[in-house]
């Protein structure tokens, strides 16, 4: 007899066709002859789905089952980037699906670029969660991810005239195959009011929070499947509603607008993602975000805890929390009212649970992105949230005294209330107080933390300091990105290197095998026409794909110093007039990257760059030997096909400014040779490739800070320095600007008075370094490939993988549990 398989779950090319045909009719109700791209799409992402869900329940099951202690990663951000090329290759049916597509007529990438990605992060902070989450369910560790569902995730960037404008994000409008909303787990989380005290009927102080505000938090659950395993943990998104029952007066009293207002009000929590990645904008309603995650997510693990039938004291031994910097710090506050005022625990043992429980990263230096709230704004949301700081600050301020004496600028600093100028809570004091780790994300971004704005937490607790260098999943910045060159790595070496990064070491020994070189070259050629192709329709602008593709991706930010990198072009430029037959090796730049609405210099930044490339890449002179490309809409989607297009990688940060990078680590990882100074993880990478595989310029943090305390005099160099004022001095002309003289003025007065990221100091040491970069891709093609496959051969380290099992045996205690398909 004929055994059909199961629709839901079949595994065979034809049943696979059917259950995608099935889907269609029964959920996208819709026939192929009438079917749209997102129709097939939809199809698609539920034939996949489906065959997900064992892994799913299986786990749940499982951990609930053992008891497992978990790893709780608390974001205000991830970046998951599209979902349906990523869980078929974790669940290992790329090929067979691009199969079954082919066969109904269908290309399965063309399906694939229909998905909207949530973009619910700005930029490395949330992609480093989502890259932790891939690798937590790769490794088999028991985890939840808790954040935000933000309708509107981070805007979309189109141009006008060469200027940044922002357009909304409407990633659910066509709806989320990959969410499952769980009203049934939703919970209430008080806002504003007053407390007041009362005696128990035990004789005890209590006191009581008299809310102004319910809002109620919804979850929606995302499986997050780990590689080749059958482990699919869960992201926990929540969104904001108003209770069913709040508004319940106001209908009575025939206030219809007013309830369906107070309706509205309530949604805001959940709606829009804040698109600053440095600056910190007091507003209550980020303040109120953070909170509602916060609060929604340990009210969630309270339940999860008990549902288990464990007890409260046993929090931190079934639940380790990752605080993903300040934004969700708030929770060692609520941590503390949940136990101290919902389950009368006394204050000593909750201290004890919460700072068991939590540990804080930190990825900033820069002192104007440390959190601070101003405190009334604080106390009129959160008013029993700040008595209780204002009690963990009395205790630990004695701790401080016992040790250090009556130091009153030290206990100044410490405090977790700064009353100089105006009075804040400050985030990451009561982060590091309440956590028992506190880790930078690369060594120099460590040791700096310790050295400047922990320094003082680092003398009172030595012991909370560890370094956790970041890390990028191989499953979604080779596997699923660059399948060409993932082909040729497993023809050669096997096919356990995305799980086990450091076997690529192995490749060293083809690094002068003819034909595995031929091999990686054309595969870097490939890459690079196919990107080509996408610059051309995204920007009408043809490039040349033999010439060097230097590029420079990321947020836009002036520590990060595009601006240097837009110097270049123009010295570039300059020396093609001055002597249009100079040999100059063909480069085409291409940059994209976000700039927060508000920030002026950014949005100035990018508009230097479009209007370099309008004028570069019309002018005869140059004869295609520099093209200048502005991608849009810089996201996970459309950075896939950039990394492995690429033979430079701009990682030119003034050094000490960023905390680590990652976009550097999956560039090398697609042999992509770095220009680079030794800031964040470039000085590890540079350790790892080797100083000869590397091109390394610039002042070190330490030359950098000695330079400011010497008086910085930006000018000088731009006086000194024939070549660099020619370059600074075409800007100002107006010759970028249609003989306008202001547009670029801020800037270049910027430059030559402030400098505060040591643009000009580093210009020469830049040009010098990129003379021998275009000589070497020139004249020593041989060398340039040799350099490119070590640096790929020697990326293990920077595996999220490594970086998670780091933080599982030092930080989390937290040991795989592996899981078996229930019937
Ligand atoms: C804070 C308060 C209010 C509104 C927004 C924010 C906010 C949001 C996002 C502050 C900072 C961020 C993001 C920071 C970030 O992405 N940092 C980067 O983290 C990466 C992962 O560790 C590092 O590799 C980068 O070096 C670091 O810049």
């Amino acid at each position: 007899s004929v055994q059909v398989e199961d629709d839901r779950t079949g595994l065979s090319l034809e049943t696979l066709k059917r259950a995608f045909l099935d889907n269609l009719f029964y959920v996208q109700g819709k026939s192929p002859d009438i079917a749209t791209a997102k129709d097939y799409y939809m199809a698609l992402a539920y034939t996949v789905r489906d065959r997900m869900l064992h892994h799913w329940l299986s786990t749940g099951q499982t951990y609930r089952r053992t008891h497992a202690r978990t790893a709780v990663y608390l974001s205000a951000e991830f970046l998951m980037g599209p979902y349906l090329g990523n869980n078929l290759i974790n669940l290992g049916l790329y090929d067979l699906f691009e199969q079954a597509m082919e066969e109904l007529g269908l290309n399965l990438k063309e399906i694939m670029d229909q998905e909207q990605e949530p973009g619910l992060g700005n930029g490395g902070l949330g992609r480093l969660a989502a890259c932790y989450l891939d690798s937590m369910a790769t490794l088999e560790i028991p985890s939840l991810g808790y954040g935000i569902r933000y309708e509107f995730g981070i805007f979309e960037q189109a141009f006008h005239d060469g200027w940044q404008v922002e357009k909304t994000d409407q990633w659910l409008r066509w709806g989320n195959p990959w969410e499952v909303r769980r009203p049934e787990w939703a919970v209430h989380v008080k806002i504003g009011g007053h407390t007041e005290g009362y005696t128990d009927h035990q004789g005890r102080y209590q006191v009581n929070w008299v809310p102004d505000k319910v809002v109620r938090g919804i979850p929606y659950d995302t499986p997050i499947l780990g590689y080749q395993v059958n482990t699919a943990n869960t992201l926990r998104l929540w969104r904001a509603e108003s209770p069913e029952s709040f508004d319940f007066d106001a209908f009575n009293r025939g206030d219809y607008y007013g309830a369906v207002n107070s309706k509205i009000i309530s949604e805001n929590i959940s709606k829009v993602l804040y698109p600053n990645d440095d600056k910190l904008e007091g507003k209550q309603l980020r303040l109120e975000q953070e909170f509602f995650f916060v609060s929604c997510s340990l009210q969630d693990m309270i339940r999860l805890l008990m549902s288990e039938g464990l007890p409260l004291e046993q929090f931190p031994e079934k639940f380790t929390v990752q605080l993903n910097d300040t934004h969700p710090a708030v929770a060692i506050a609520e941590l503390m009212r949940l136990l101290v005022d919902d389950h009368e625990m006394a204050w000593d043992l909750a201290w004890e649970i919460t700072q068991k429980s939590f540990a804080y990263t930190n990825h900033t230096l820069l002192p104007e992105a440390l959190e601070r709230w101003p405190m009334y704004l604080f106390g009129s949301l959160l008013p029993r949230h700040l008595e209780i700081i204002f009690e963990i600050n009395r205790i630990f301020l004695d701790q401080v005294r016992l040790k250090f004496g009556p130091d009153n600028e030290r206990i100044a600093r410490m405090s977790l209330i700064e009353e100089t100028g105006g009075r804040y809570v400050r985030m990451a004091n009561l982060a590091c107080v309440g956590s028992h780790a506190i880790n930078g994300v690369a060594e120099l971004h460590t040791e700096l933390l310790k050295e400047t704005v922990l320094k003082d937490f680092y003398e009172l607790f030595p012991e909370k300091f560890v370094n956790k260098t970041n890390g990028v999943t191989p499953r979604r910045w080779m596997v699923l990105s660059n399948p060409r060159l993932a082909k040729l790595i497993d023809q050669h070496i096997g096919t356990a290197w995305p799980t086990q990064l450091d076997q690529l070491s192995k490749l060293e020994a083809y690094v002068d095998d003819p034909a595995f070189r031929n091999e990686w070259r054309e595969i870097k050629q490939a890459n690079k026409r196919f990107l080509t192709a996408r610059i051309e329709r995204l920007t009408g602008i043809k490039v040349n794909p033999d010439s060097m593709f230097d590029v420079q991706i990321k947020r836009i930010h002036e520590y990060k110093r595009q601006q240097l990198n837009a110097l270049h072009i123009i010295t570039l430029y300059r020396r093609l007039k001055q002597n249009p037959d100079l040999e100059i090796t063909p480069r085409t730049f291409i940059f994209a990257g976000k700039a927060a609405p508000g920030y002026f210099m950014a949005k100035l930044i990018i508009k230097l760059i479009t209007a370099v490339g309008d004028i570069v890449n019309r002018d005869p002179v140059v004869r295609d030997r520099l093209k200048v490309v502005f991608i849009p809409n810089y996201n996970v989607t459309n950075s896939q096909p950039i990394y492995p297009a690429s033979d430079l990688s701009e990682q030119i940060s003034t050094a000490g400014f960023e905390a680590s990078g990652t976009g550097n680590m999956k560039f090398a990882l697609n042999g992509s040779l770095t220009i680079g100074t030794l800031d964040g993880a470039n000085v590890e990478i540079r350790e790892e490739v080797g100083a000869e595989n590397f091109f390394l310029f610039g002042m070190t943090a330490d030359e950098v800070t000695a330079l400011k305390a010497s008086g910085y005099q930006p000018w000088q160099y731009y006086e000194e320095n024939a070549e660099l004022k020619g370059v600074i001095d075409l800007i100002s002309s107006g010759f970028f600007s249609g003989g306008d003289t202001e547009t670029f003025k801020p800037l270049i007065d910027n430059l030559l008075q402030q400098d505060r990221f040591t643009v000009l100091a580093d210009y020469q040491s830049y040009i010098d370094c990129q003379d021998h970069v275009g000589k070497v891709y020139q004249q020593d093609q041989e060398n340039w490939l040799r350099m490119s496959i070590l640096n790929a051969a020697r990326m293990g380290k920077f595996s999220s993988d490594r970086a998670v099992r780091e933080y599982c045996k030092e930080i989390w205690h937290v040991d795989p549990v592996s899981i078996e398909l229930q019937e």
